[in-house]
């Protein structure tokens, strides 16, 4: 006997755990990207181009721009709000989210967190409205995973600072109009907010990815760029400056992972349910529905894994370790669902015409950046023995 599948991507009725509020701002997030996002991904994929101005004004307008900051123009909500729109944005693609992780949770984070009342002042507002965009740089050519190493670094010169250095992979770099970039000094390492029109700054992007092609991802080079001391981020002067924002965009990850993975799944159900093979919907077989049961298991589970932290980050009860059990546990579910979800579509499931190719590949970056599959499970290995394994 066939009946008709009910609620299939929430058996658990996770619904039931968000508020009205949570819902409401999760579904204009979900309409946005149904209207805007989704009839021009695979192409802005295809081409590799994203049309980022005029969507950072958008999602400005939308209100996702550092949305759980408080005040200087941002919106205050919760950080389970946040990760709701974080997992309908990558459910469009993880290049939108990338594009909002790194201008709320990293560079405006950086600014909201660490920068003086007037640095907040004069970039926060523009930035959460779209007008002004931010990158981070952290990551360089041969400081990945370890940027203890780092070797970009400021000298003072009188007032101001001479900054010279290359960072690597930087997600809007070529786009930005200012990027806070993290370099040594011989007081720490420091932050500056740089702006990206400043002599000796510039950004080449990076081509050829075949992963987060709906994203803009460049190098940094600075040489002997001046950056007054007003422009760098009086607060901290150590690594715990770009790990706090790290913290921040990583939890963006643990919902945002689950919204790739559930369009993944979505597509692979409907899919099976239509397509015919041996004179019956691929879905009436018995290792089809195995692998749809046992992927949106891990779905749900993510899903709750991902509101159990933000309950407790609203709470101000979270740690950096919950939130690296979130990153590593989802993006690693969400690229086997991915994978999944491509075999079910056989020889259809390798074109753009199904989004879940670009998915797949796209959560190829979202399991190696915002700290790789390996630097999480050391940090939940520190955290069981207490013995730090990185070095
Ligand atoms: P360690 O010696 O343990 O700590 C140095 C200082 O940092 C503090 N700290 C943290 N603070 C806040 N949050 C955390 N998660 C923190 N972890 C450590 C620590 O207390 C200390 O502070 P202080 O004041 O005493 O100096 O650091 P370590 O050098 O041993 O490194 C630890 C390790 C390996 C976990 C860390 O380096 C790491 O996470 N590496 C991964 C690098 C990474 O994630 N890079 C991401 C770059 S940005 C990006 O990928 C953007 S992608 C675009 C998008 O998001 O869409
Ligand atoms: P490596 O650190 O060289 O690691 C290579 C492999 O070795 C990995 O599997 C790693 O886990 C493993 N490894 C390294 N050390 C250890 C160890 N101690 N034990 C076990 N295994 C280990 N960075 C930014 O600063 N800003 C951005 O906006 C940004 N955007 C990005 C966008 C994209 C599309 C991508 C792909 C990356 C982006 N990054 C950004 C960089 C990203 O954070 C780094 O790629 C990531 O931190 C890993 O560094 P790596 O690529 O140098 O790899």
């Amino acid at each position: 006997m066939t009946r008709e599948p009910i609620a299939p991507l929430d058996l658990l009725d996770i619904d039931s755990l968000l508020s009205e509020e949570d819902i409401a701002i999760r579904d204009t997030v979900r309409k946005y990207v149904e209207k805007r996002i989704k009839p021009d991904v695979a192409t802005w994929f295809e081409e590799g181009k994203l049309p980022v101005r005029e969507l950072a004004l958008e999602l400005g307008e939308l209100g996702v721009l550092g949305m759980h900051l408080d005040g200087y123009g941002c919106a205050g909500t919760s950080a389970l709000a946040y990760g709701l729109a974080c997992t309908e944005l990558e459910a469009g693609d993880s290049g939108i989210r990338s594009l909002v992780s790194v201008q709320g949770s990293l560079a405006m984070k950086a600014i909201h967190a660490f920068g003086s009342e007037e640095q907040k002042q004069t970039w926060l507002p523009g930035m959460a409205s779209g007008e002004i965009i931010g990158c981070f740089g952290l990551t360089e050519p041969d400081f990945g995973s370890n940027p203890s190493g780092m070797r970009t670094n400021a000298k003072r010169d009188g007032d101001d600072w001479i900054l010279n250095g290359t960072k690597m992979w930087i997600t809007n770099g070529s786009v930005a109009d200012v990027a806070v970039v993290w370099a040594r000094t011989d007081d720490g390492i420091k932050g500056f907010i740089v702006q990206t029109n400043s002599e000796g700054f510039s950004a080449p992007e990076i081509h050829r990815k075949m992963s987060l092609r709906a994203s803009v991802t460049s190098e940094l080079i600075l040489d002997n760029v001046r950056v007054a001391d007003s422009q760098r981020l009086p607060e901290v002067s150590s690594l715990r400056g770009p790990l706090t924002c790290l913290n921040e965009a990583r939890f963006g990850i643990l919902f945002g992972t689950v919204g790739a993975a559930r369009d993944c799944l979505e597509t692979a159900i409907s899919y099976s349910i239509s397509r015919e093979q041996f004179d019956k919907p691929i879905a009436g077989f018995q290792l089809t529905q195995k692998k749809l049961a046992d992927m949106a298991l891990e779905l749900q589970k993510a899903m709750l894994l991902a509101i159990h932290v933000a309950n407790l980050k609203d709470k101000h009860a979270s740690n950096a370790t919950q939130v690296s059990i979130g990153k590593l546990n989802n993006a690693r579910e969400a690229l086997k669902i991915a994978r999944e979800c491509r075999s079910i579509l056989g020889a259809n499931g390798v074109t753009l015409e199904y989004p879940i190719i670009r998915h797949m590949n796209n959560l190829e970056s979202v399991f190696t950046y915002e700290g790789t599959n390996e630097m999480h499970t050391l940090v939940v290995g520190e955290a069981l023995t207490g013995i730090a394994a990185f070095r």
